[in-house]
C-alpha cells in the first residue's frame, strides 16, 4: 500500500511539471493557499518598509501580487480573529449578546470550507486552531484533510526523536497534501501557523519566549533592533487608568521593559517570521515543481497586529493601529502584469477573506457574510461603492481585556470603552496617525464624535446588539509602574517571596527530563559520570534582577552544582545551555562552595571567604576576608543568595560565603533567567527544595567605583586553571 502511494505521488509529481510552462485555462478554477501568521503586524516584513528583517518569499509575493496597505481584523485576539474567517461573521455576530464568545451552532455549521467542498475543493486545514466551537462540533469533519498543530512547545518530538518545529511541522504537511492532490480538482490550502505567538508560559527571553525553527539559528545576532517608535514615557503615561493596568502593560515587563530583553526577544520574533518566510519558501519551491503555480492563489496575512513595545505596550486586543492592522498579501498569477506589486488602501479585513475564497471559487457569497470579495482590487478594479467605515470591537476575556465597540474611516476612529465608564476615543488618523491625541472632548470635534457614536450604536444593533453587561469584576492585571517587575502577576506568599518550585512537578522549569526530575519533594539532578557539558534546568516563570532567594541544597560527596542566576539562554551553545552569575555549590571543596563563579564569562570572580570588588575593566581584587566553613555532603543546607543593584551576597546557613561589588559595567548582568546545574564530572546527585525568591524592587542603586575605594594593598582573585609557575596575584598599588 505504502509502495502505492509512493508510485501515485510520483506520478502525480512527474505529470505536473509537464504542464507547468501552460497558460491557466481561464474555465478552470484555480487553487488557494492560505497562509495565516499569528501576532503580526506589517512593521516585520520587508515588503511593508522594514529594512532589517528578512523576508524574500513574502516580499516576492508582494512584488508580483497586491499588497493591502490598510488591511485589519475586526477583533485583535488570536480566536475571533480566526472564528470570523471560517464563519464570515464578526465576533459579536457568531456569538450572542449573553455568551459573544462561544460561536453559535448555527453560525458554525457551514464554513467557508464546507462551501468549497460542495462546489469541487479539496480543502486541506494544518496548524493553529484555537476557534470556540459550540459542543459536538467536529472540525475535522469541515476539512478533507485535518491536522491542529499547536505550540506549547513549539518543538515537537518526531518517531526518530528528532525535535521539529510546528512552523516547519505546518509546512511539511502542506507539501504532503501537494503530492496527494488529484489532477484535475481545484484545492485550498490552509497552513495557518502558531508563529509569531510568544510562549506565553515560558518567559526565558529569546528561545523560550519566542522560539524559531532552527533553519534561522544565529539570525541577526549582530543587529541592533531600533527601540520601539513610540516610547516615550508620556505616550504610555497618557492612557486612561484601565488601559495602563490592564494586559497590554503586564506583557510588556514579560518582553519589552529592558533594553536587554527588547533586543533578545525582537531578535527571536524576527527569526520566527525569518523562519515562517523560508517554510514558505520550501512550500511555493514544491508548488512548483508539481506544475500547479500558475494557477494558485497565495494569501498571506494574520490573525492580529501586536504592540512591540509601542505606548509601553505588549500583546494586541485594544484600539490603535498596531493591534488592528494586519499584513495582507494577495497574489494571484491571472491578474495582468501591470497590477503585480501593486500596494493599495482599500480599506481591507479579516472579514474579507472567506468571501474572496468562495469569490475565487466561482461560488455565490452566503448573504450572512458581512465581507466583500477582494477580487476586484486585486484585479486593479476597486468597486466604487467599496467600504469606507468599518466595524471594530473587542470583548473576549472582558473581565481581564477591557472591551469596547466602534468604528473607523479614512479619516477617524471612534471607539468606547463600554464596561468602563463608556470611556470614548477619537483619533484624526489623517492628522495624527499615531492616534497621540484623543479628540474626543475636544469642542472642534464634538458633531465627529457625536455622528460617530451614533453609527456605531446603529451598526451594533444591526450585528447583534449591545453585549449583557459584564458579569462579575474586571480585574486589573498590574500596577502601571510596578516596583518589581518580574513580581508582576506572581502569587507571593505573607513574606514576599514567590515559590520557585512546587514540590511536585517541573511545571515551571525547562530542562531536559534525563538529568531532572522531582525526588522527595526536591528538585533532583543527576548524572552518571558520562556528561560531556553542563546541563541546566531553567525557571521560565520570569526572568529575575534584584532578589533574596532562598533554597535548601543537599548534594552527594563529590558532587558539583550551582545556582545560576541573571543568566542568559544559550542556545547557540547548545541545549540548555545557561551563561551567568552561579552561587557554586560544591561537596568536596570549601573554597569553592557558595563562591560566585561566572559561566562561560569571567570565570571565578570570588573563591568562598573573599570580599571582592571587581573593577571597572574587569579584575577582580580581594579586599576583605571572611572565615570559610566545611558544609557536609548528603546533608540539607541552607543557601540564600541576595542581589541587589551590583551587590552580590551569597551564605550556606546562615554563614557567609561571598560578599561582591561588581563595577564592571561591561561584563556584568542586571537581569536574567534563573537555573540549576547539573556538572560534568564524576556521577552524582544535588537536590533542591523549598526554594523561593523574592523580587526586590528594580531601581535599587548601583554601587559606584567612588564610593568603594580599591585598597592598595588588594590583590588580585586568583584566576582558574594551571597558572605558571611561581605565579603571585597582582597587587591593586603596584598595577
Ligand atoms: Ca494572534
Amino acid at each position: 500500500m505504502k509502495l502505492f502511494l509512493h508510485l501515485t505521488v510520483l506520478f502525480f509529481v512527474s505529470c505536473g511539471s509537464l504542464m507547468a510552462d501552460e497558460k491557466p485555462n481561464p474555465n478552470e478554477k484555480p487553487n488557494i493557499v492560505f497562509f495565516f501568521a499569528d501576532d503580526q503586524t506589517t512593521s516585520t516584513l520587508g515588503c511593508y518598509g522594514n529594512q532589517v528583517i528578512k523576508t524574500p518569499n513574502i516580499d516576492e509575493l508582494a512584488a508580483r501580487g497586491t499588497r493591502f496597505d490598510n488591511a485589519c481584523v475586526s477583533q485583535a485576539i488570536c480566536w475571533v480573529s480566526r472564528t470570523t474567517i471560517l464563519t464570515g461573521l464578526t465576533g459579536r455576530s457568531y456569538g450572542t449578546p449573553a455568551n459573544p464568545e462561544m460561536a453559535r451552532p448555527e453560525a458554525v455549521e457551514t464554513l467557508f470550507s464546507d462551501l468549497l467542498r460542495e462546489n469541487g475543493y479539496r480543502v486541506g486545514y494544518f496548524g493553529k486552531w484555537h476557534a470556540k466551537m459550540p459542543k459536538g462540533f467536529q472540525r475535522e469533519k469541515h476539512f478533507d484533510e485535518f491536522e491542529a498543530i499547536s505550540r506549547n512547545p513549539y518543538y515537537k518530538k518526531q518517531p526518530d526523536g528528532s525535535l521539529r518545529h510546528e512552523t516547519e511541522l505546518i509546512v511539511d504537511r502542506g507539501i504532503e497534501f501537494l503530492k496527494t492532490q488529484p489532477k484535475g480538482k481545484p484545492f485550498a490550502l490552509n497552513m495557518w501557523f502558531n508563529a509569531c505567538h510568544a510562549e506565553d508560559s515560558d518567559r526565558r527571553p529569546g528561545i523560550g519566549h519566542f522560539p524559531w525553527p532552527r533553519a534561522v539559528d544565529g539570525m541577526y545576532e549582530d543587529i541592533t533592533i531600533a527601540p520601539p517608535r513610540l516610547n516615550a514615557p508620556e505616550i504610555f503615561d497618557g492612557q486612561p487608568d484601565f488601559l495602563k493596568t490592564t494586559l497590554n502593560r503586564e506583557r510588556y515587563f514579560w518582553r519589552w521593559n529592558t533594553d536587554d530583553k527588547y533586543q533578545t526577544n525582537m531578535r527571536a520574533y524576527y527569526r520566527m517570521v525569518s523562519g515562517i518566510d523560508g517554510a514558505i519558501g520550501r512550500f511555493l519551491a514544491a508548488l512548483k515543481e508539481a506544475g500547479l503555480d500558475k494557477n494558485t492563489i497565495i494569501v498571506y496575512s494574520a490573525d492580529n497586529g501586536y504592540y512591540m513595545g509601542n505606548r509601553g505596550f505588549a500583546g494586541k486586543w485594544s484600539h490603535y493601529e498596531e493591534a488592528l492592522n494586519v499584513p495582507l498579501i494577495i497574489a494571484d498569477p491571472r491578474v495582468p502584469t501591470a497590477q503585480h506589486g501593486q500596494a493599495t488602501s482599500a480599506p481591507a479585513l479579516n472579514l474579507d477573506l472567506p468571501a474572496t475564497f468562495l469569490d475565487w471559487a466561482g461560488v455565490a457569497i452566503p448573504p450572512r457574510y458581512q465581507g466583500h470579495s477582494l477580487q476586484p482590487i486585486v484585479a486593479g478594479k476597486t468597486p466604487a461603492d467599496w467600504r469606507t467605515e468599518a466595524f471594530h470591537e473587542h470583548f473576549a476575556v472582558r473581565n481581564r481585556i477591557p472591551a469596547f465597540e466602534g468604528l473607523r474611516n479614512e479619516r477617524f476612529k471612534y471607539v468606547r470603552y463600554f464596561d468602563h465608564d463608556n470611556h470614548e476615543f477619537l483619533h484624526d488618523l489623517k492628522q495624527d496617525p499615531d492616534e497621540l491625541v484623543n479628540l474626543a472632548g475636544h469642542p472642534k470635534y464634538q458633531d465627529t464624535l457625536k455622528e460617530m457614536r451614533e453609527r456605531t450604536t446603529t451598526r451594533v444593533k444591526e450585528l447583534g446588539g449591545p453585549l449583557d453587561p459584564l458579569k462579575g469584576k474586571f480585574t486589573d492585571s498590574t500596577e502601571p509602574h510596578p516596583v518589581a517587575s518580574a513580581a508582576v502577576g506572581a502569587k507571593v506568599d505573607p513574606e514576599g517571596f514567590v515559590s520557585v518550585f512546587d514540590g511536585k512537578t517541573l511545571r515551571h522549569w525547562s530542562g531536559d527530563p534525563r538529568y531532572w526530575s522531582v525526588e522527595e519533594g526536591a528538585l533532583t539532578g543527576k548524572t552518571d559520570g558520562t556528561l560531556k557539558m553542563n546541563r541546566f534546568i531553567t525557571w521560565n516563570d520570569s526572568t529575575i534582577r534584584n532578589f533574596d532567594l532562598r533554597v535548601k541544597v543537599k548534594v552527594t560527596a563529590g558532587g558539583n552544582s550551582g545556582l545560576q542566576y541573571r543568566g542568559t539562554s544559550r542556545p547557540d551553545l547548545g541545549l540548555d545551555i545557561v551563561t551567568g552569575y552561579q552561587c557554586d555549590v560544591v561537596a568536596n571543596n570549601p573554597n569553592y562552595n557558595g563562591m560566585l563563579y561566572e559561566e562561560k564569562g569571567r570565570r571565578i570572580l570570588s573563591h568562598t571567604g573573599e570580599k571582592v570588588i571587581i573593577d571597572p575593566e574587569g579584575q577582580p581584587w580581594v579586599v576583605g576576608k571572611i572565615p570559610v566553613k566545611t558544609f557536609a555532603p548528603d546533608e540539607w543546607h541552607d543557601f540564600r543568595v541576595l542581589v541587589k543593584g551590583n551587590h552580590h551576597q551569597h551564605w550556606i546557613d546562615g554563614h557567609k560565603t561571598a560578599d561582591l561589588i561588581d563595577l564592571d559595567e561591561k561584563g556584568r548582568a542586571l537581569e536574567g533567567v534563573l537555573a540549576v546545574q547539573v556538572h560534568v564530572g564524576p556521577q552524582m546527585k544535588i537536590q533542591y527544595k523549598d526554594f523561593k525568591i523574592k523580587h526586590l524592587p528594580d531601581d535599587l542603586p548601583l554601587q559606584a567605583a567612588k564610593d568603594h575605594p580599591i585598597p592598595a594593598d588588594a590583590y588580585g582573585v586568583r584566576p582558574q586553571g594551571k597558572l605558571p609557575k611561581g605565579w603571585k596575584p597582582p597587587v591593586y598599588g603596584q598595577r
